[in-house]
């Protein structure tokens, strides 16, 4: 009998508001984590697989991409890590009955949470053309279908590859030589939607795209720690206990955000005596409730206050780095000099009492961290919002030393060793050099698409094979209805996933599911038992190996899968040696190893616990690899958010019990959200103003230069939100986010400023539970 069958769908009828929390994890959170894991893969697999979550020779965490300290033998786990293991841990099963049981039209009326409620996919299936139902096929038959669609095509650019950040190194290395050698480009991912913008801006300012701090430089050095657009309690909640250390050692945090996130307030280490008892500890120093999409007039405005303060004394700028290390600085400060406070004041809605109580935080501490995620790099200002951070942190040398640095803070445990890896629609010259020297082939050299460009050449009838390793493609992208259309148009889809979800439930005509195994299972191939290996949002680069058993005994890895379909395609005299790849997966990483820097003697370093941390120039010796040779100052135009009257700035974020597009459960605890998510959260003061009481039905309605788009049946809460502005959770409102909303730069949708109305909900509306 499988423990706790899955629930019926939901319809948010029973939801309902609490006042949000004051102190995050505790026992509380850990208890919520156990009882997830324990409900779905029972007591005994659920405490070998969180025995082992995080340690050397075990398998890494599939929650989030914060490192773990090099500190072997404790036990590194959190609420969300817990539901995350859960969620593949779990001993529900889709197989041949299932399939048979759901209609697609059928499955596609569900929610993302029953889809993902139903347990792990256990054999290949295949829907033909326009088939009513998806049915069993063998791993054989299934590549000679996707190598059949492929030889079909004109052009290998009618190809897309897309990835989620969770897939191992060697997966990635693979995929992108796949995807190379047929001559495509045409590998978006789900970076192009999350840290994208972080790493335009970077790489453009200080030479490379990837944060430039330590977990040390957080824990032990740092004098301030500021928290920009994030929030940590949920989404990372381990940061939290870095940042508990870093406070105990008298560090300061300043929050940066619209919603007083309850994470950033106190936080009761569920792994220490105190956190059990105590009163827990008080995080945010100083917390500056700032208007969405404000954050870089605010930084400019600190940037011009610092610059202004150094004229008077001298000593407020670190001259030495500026003379030294940097170029561009006065043009920089002319934009700085042209601020008009009335529009500071506008775009971030704080006073200047509140942008000089920071401008003193900073010239009091010898060393400042910035760390950011969403809040910052779903805007369409969000890569000249990310410069001016790193304007602010030139101009006092906060770069480059202890304590100091920009973090952007990952989300997929695996996003940033899959960008080291290749994938990427624009990978420079020079990997394709050392890619195409390594496996004997000329890799094509024009740019692909991304996730947005994707999207759009499906629009058009551009793409014949959609193929996904990971993640989900049709939840995760914007305009969902038009999204689900374009994939429906394509002549093939592919999803090689662990979990059923949306994307398999709008198929192209023709569609395949490849179940594959996940991180927590033992990945036995011809050469023995496999480990995988992953990079943290701190480059450092370790092992991952599963323990349990795989959840299906028709479960390919997803290195055999890419090889099989590789053999397939290539045929067995292939210049890239797919089988004994397969075989051994230390084939894969000598390879790694001899095309991709910083992963010389791989294997060997390996071994080390903890693994090893890859180069970062900046961070290691101050040295930017900019054109130049230099950091850059960059002068970047401000640009207010306008809002007509009645409208208001629409975020779109996560609850406390997602994972992205899976939905573990119904509640956001600490925003105080039970039982349901349809919720949009408005300031009272704005509710007053468009006289719409708490509680009431709402549609939102976002409008955009081709026509409005709505997402209906939400209920209104009363939060304290920055005024003017509204949040609700994704995937529920990908529907309003335009596909041409997306940042300047980076490509990235724009899904944390959709300007939207609130329309009440018509009485007859049925509440709908999918988007
Ligand atoms: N449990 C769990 N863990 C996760 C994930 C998950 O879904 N669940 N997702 C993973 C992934 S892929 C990612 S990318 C990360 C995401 O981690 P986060 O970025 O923390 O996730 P979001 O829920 O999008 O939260 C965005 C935060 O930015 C704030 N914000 C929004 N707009 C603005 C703005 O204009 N200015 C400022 N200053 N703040 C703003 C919001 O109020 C919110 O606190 O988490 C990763 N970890
Ligand atoms: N409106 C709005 N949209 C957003 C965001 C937002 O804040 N607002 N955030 C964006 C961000 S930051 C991101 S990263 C994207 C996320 O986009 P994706 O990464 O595409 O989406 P996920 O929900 O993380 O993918 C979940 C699916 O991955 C599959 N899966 C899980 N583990 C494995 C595994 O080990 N192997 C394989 N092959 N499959 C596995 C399961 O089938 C599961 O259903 O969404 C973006 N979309
Ligand atoms: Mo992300």
């Amino acid at each position: 009998m499988t423990k706790g069958a899955p629930k019926d769908d939901y319809d948010d009828a029973a939801l309902h508001v609490r006042p949000p929390k004051a102190a995050a994890a505790g026992v509380p959170g850990v208890l919520h984590g156990l009882r997830d894991v324990f409900d779905q893969a029972g007591v005994r697999r659920g405490v070998r697989t969180l025995r082992i979550l995080n340690q050397h020779g075990g398998f890494d965490c599939p929650g989030c991409a914060w490192p773990e300290p090099n500190r072997p033998h404790t036990f590194e786990f959190c609420e969300n890590g817990a539901k995350a293991v859960a969620e593949e841990a779990t001993t529900r099963r889709v197989g041949a009955d299932f399939f048979a049981a759901h209609p697609i039209g059928e499955l596609a009326t569900k929610s993302d949470y029953w889809l993902g409620q139903q347990g792990r996919l256990a054999m290949p299936v295949f829907r033909d053309t326009d088939a009513d139902h998806y049915r069993p096929i063998s791993w054989d038959d299934a590549f000679n279908v996707i190598a059949e669609e492929l030889a079909s095509m004109d052009d290998p650019d009618q190809a897309a590859f897309y990835t989620s950040g969770r897939t191992s190194n060697e997966a990635a290395f693979l995929y992108q030589l796949f995807a190379r050698k047929l001559g495509t480009n045409n590998l978006p991912d789900c970076s192009n939607m999350c840290h994208e913008s972080s790493g335009a801006a970077l790489s453009e300012t200080i030479g490379v795209g990837k944060g430039s701090v330590t977990l040390g430089d957080i824990t032990d050095h740092a004098e301030l720690i500021v928290v920009v657009g994030q929030n940590p309690g949920t989404n990372h909640p381990r940061m939290l206990s870095a940042l508990e250390t870093a406070k105990q050692r008298g560090a300061r945090i300043v929050a940066i955000n619209p919603l007083p996130e309850t994470g950033l307030r106190t936080f009761k280490n569920p792994q220490k005596p105190s956190g059990v008892i105590g009163k827990g500890t008080p995080l945010a120093d100083l917390y500056l409730p700032i208007r969405v999409g404000g954050d870089m007039a605010f930084f400019q405005a600190v940037n011009r206050a610092l610059t202004e303060a150094d004229q008077r004394t001298g000593d407020v700028l670190d001259h030495a780095f500026i003379e030294q290390h940097t170029s561009g600085l006065d043009d920089a400060r002319a934009v700085w000099r042209a601020l008009d406070p009335a529009d500071v004041a506008a775009s971030t809605g704080l006073s200047q009492r509140q942008i000089d109580a920071f401008v003193d935080e900073v010239t009091a501490a010898g060393s400042v961290v910035v760390c950011w995620a969403m809040g910052l790099t779903q805007h369409k200002k969000a890569v000249p919002t990310i410069r001016e951070i790193v304007n602010f942190l030139l101009l006092r040398g906060n770069i480059g030393r202890p304590g100091a640095g920009a973090c952007p803070v990952r989300g997929h445990s695996n996003v940033q060793g899959d960008r080291t890896m290749g994938i990427w629609e624009r990978m420079p010259d020079e990997f394709l050099d050392r890619l195409g020297a390594e496996f004997g082939f000329d890799p094509p050299r024009e740019h692909g698409y991304d996730t947005v460009d994707t999207l759009r050449a499906m629009q058009d009838g551009r793409i014949r094979v959609f193929m996904a390793v990971g993640g989900n493609f049709a939840a995760a992208t914007p305009d969902s209805e038009r999204t689900a259309a374009a994939l429906r148009s394509v002549p093939l889809t592919v999803h090689v996933s662990t979990k059923l979800n949306r994307s398999h439930v709008v198929p192209g005509r023709r569609s395949l599911i490849l179940p594959c195994l996940g991180r927590t299972e033992v990945d036995l191939q011809a050469g023995g038992s496999q480990v995988v290996t992953v990079e943290d949002s701190m480059s450092t680069v370790h092992t991952s190996q599963g323990t349990l058993p795989p959840a299906a005994p028709e479960l390919r890895s997803e290195v055999s899968i890419i090889c099989g379909l590789a053999r397939r395609v290539f045929g067995d005299g292939d210049t890239v040696p797919w089988e004994a790849f397969t075989a051994d997966y230390r084939t894969i990483r000598s390879r790694i190893a001899r095309v991709v820097p910083g992963f010389e003697d791989f294997e060997e370093r390996l071994a080390q616990p903890g693994g090893f941390v890859l180069p970062h120039p900046p961070r290691d010796e101050r040295r930017f690899p900019t054109p130049e040779g230099r950091a850059r100052f960059t002068a970047n135009e401000a640009e207010l958010i306008r809002v007509p009257e009645g409208r208001l700035i629409l975020q779109t974020i996560r609850s406390h019990d997602q994972f992205n597009t899976t939905i573990y459960g119904l509640d956001d605890r600490y925003r105080g959200v039970h039982d349901g998510r349809r919720v949009v959260f408005v300031n009272r003061d704005d509710l007053e103003r468009l006289d719409i009481p708490d509680g009431a039905p709402v549609d939102l309605v976002s409008e955009w230069s081709d026509g409005e788009r709505r997402a209906s049946a939400f209920r209104v809460v009363a939060y304290p939100t920055a005024p003017g502005c509204a949040a609700a959770y994704y995937p529920e409102t990908n529907p309003l986010v335009p596909l041409d909303h997306t940042a300047e730069i980076s490509n990235t949708p724009a899904s944390k400023s959709v300007i939207v109305r609130l329309e009440p909900t018509p009485a007859t509306s049925p509440s709908p539970t999918s988007s």
